[in-house]
């Protein structure tokens, strides 16, 4: 069928309104740059005023954000607070050790005294990771822009979507799967615990009682276990005393924790089911072979995770405060 040229002028219109619909629908690199072009200045300086006197925040940044992307997407509901009829994200077990929520805060409160309105929270917090993860030395990422805030945060969410340090690795590779994550990712964005700290009591039963009769987690390096059971984790009711999990280089992001997990050093089951099959234990030794190789890839998967069921467009809102829904 031969057309005129009025109905290729139309169909050319269309396909102009698809593609600049399509282009608006994703995240873009400097998607604030015309409404809001302070913004990531404005992230980046908080971020380099505050991160090296703390660098121990870095970790409690990236945490914060790998929580987020993993329930209902990469849309701050982490950051919402609870309210009289509903139990948000924050207030669910897996979320009682998060912390950096006033850091979050802060920066947001810079931010709207520059463009009110107009910068996310998810994006504000995916950022702020990004650059707080630099600033210690770590690895850099592309982070595109235009999240929007998601409105719903629910606590029963997490224990759905959360990968628990008790969880074996089919269990881990479903729960990475369902947010489109692979086990190269699995193994890759676990190099985060490079940084940071655990308590014991999130591994007491490893070394005190893993099947009930007194016993410790076999796959537990048993000279470090005894190691813990004697200098820190000295009894399985200790609630309070913080762990290393790449001990002497916990504010360094290196292939530290890599190297304690081949020596089945890991502090967590999920750690340790690294070691379980011969894909993941191959990405392991491949990654083990050199600090920028890690860099590149890891950074590669955090943009991949920082993706997650984004809300885009006209979806959610541009939350005020990132404790409560406009
Ligand atoms: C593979 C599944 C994962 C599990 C089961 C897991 C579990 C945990 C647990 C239980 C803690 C310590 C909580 C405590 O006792 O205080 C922790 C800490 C941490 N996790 Fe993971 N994690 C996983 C993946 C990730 C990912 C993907 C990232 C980031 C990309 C990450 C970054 C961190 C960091 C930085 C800390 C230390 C936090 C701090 O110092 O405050 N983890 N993780
Ligand atoms: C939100 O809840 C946290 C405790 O989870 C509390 O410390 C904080 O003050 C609350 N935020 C606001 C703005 O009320
Ligand atoms: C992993 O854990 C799940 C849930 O607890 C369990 O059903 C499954 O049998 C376990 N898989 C392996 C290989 O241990
Ligand atoms: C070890 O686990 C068993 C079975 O869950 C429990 O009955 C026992 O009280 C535990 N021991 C300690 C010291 O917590
Ligand atoms: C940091 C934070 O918000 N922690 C909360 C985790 O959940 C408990 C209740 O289960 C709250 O009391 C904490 O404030």
């Amino acid at each position: 069928m031969k057309m005129g040229n009025q109905s290729y002028f139309k169909v050319l219109i269309i396909c102009l309104i698809a593609i600049i619909g399509s282009t608006h629908a994703q995240l873009q690199p400097g998607f604030y740059a015309k409404s809001c072009p302070k913004a990531e200045q404005i992230v980046l300086k908080y971020v380099h005023d505050h991160i090296p006197n703390a660098p121990s925040l870095a970790a409690a940044l990236i945490r914060l954000h790998f929580h987020d992307c993993f329930v209902k997407g990469c849309d701050a509901s982490v950051l919402l607070n609870s309210t009289q009829t509903n139990q948000a994200e924050k207030d669910a077990i897996p979320n009682l050790t998060l912390r950096g929520y006033e850091f979050i805060d802060t920066i947001k409160s810079l931010v709207e005294k520059e463009c009110p309105g107009v910068v996310s929270c998810a994006d504000i917090l995916t950022l702020t990771a990004r650059d707080s993860i630099h600033a210690i030395g770590g690895p850099y990422w592309k982070v595109p822009t235009g999240r929007r805030d998601g409105i719903i945060s629910k606590a029963a969410d997490t224990f759905t979507s959360l990968p628990a340090p008790f969880h074996n690795l089919t269990v881990l590779l479903t729960l990475f799967g369902n947010v489109g994550l692979d086990a190269n990712d699995l193994v890759l964005l676990s190099g985060a615990h490079t940084i940071g700290v655990s308590h014991c009591s999130t591994i007491s039963t490893r070394l005190y009682n893993f099947t009930g009769k007194g016993d410790q987690d076999p796959d537990l390096d048993n000279e470090y276990a005894k190691n813990l059971k004697t200098f820190k984790c000295k009894n399985i009711n200790d609630q309070t005393t913080l762990i290393e999990m790449d001990p002497g280089s916990r504010n360094t992001f290196d292939l530290g924790y890599f190297k304690q997990v081949v020596k089945r050093r890991g502090l967590f089951q999920s750690d340790a089911a690294l070691l379980k099959s011969s894909t993941t234990r191959s990405i392991l030794a491949q990654h083990l072979q050199s600090n920028e190789k890690f860099f590149t890839e890891f950074g590669r998967s955090m943009e991949k995770m920082g993706r997650i069921n984004v809300k885009i467009g006209t979806e959610g809102e541009i939350r005020k405060h990132c404790a409560f829904i406009n």
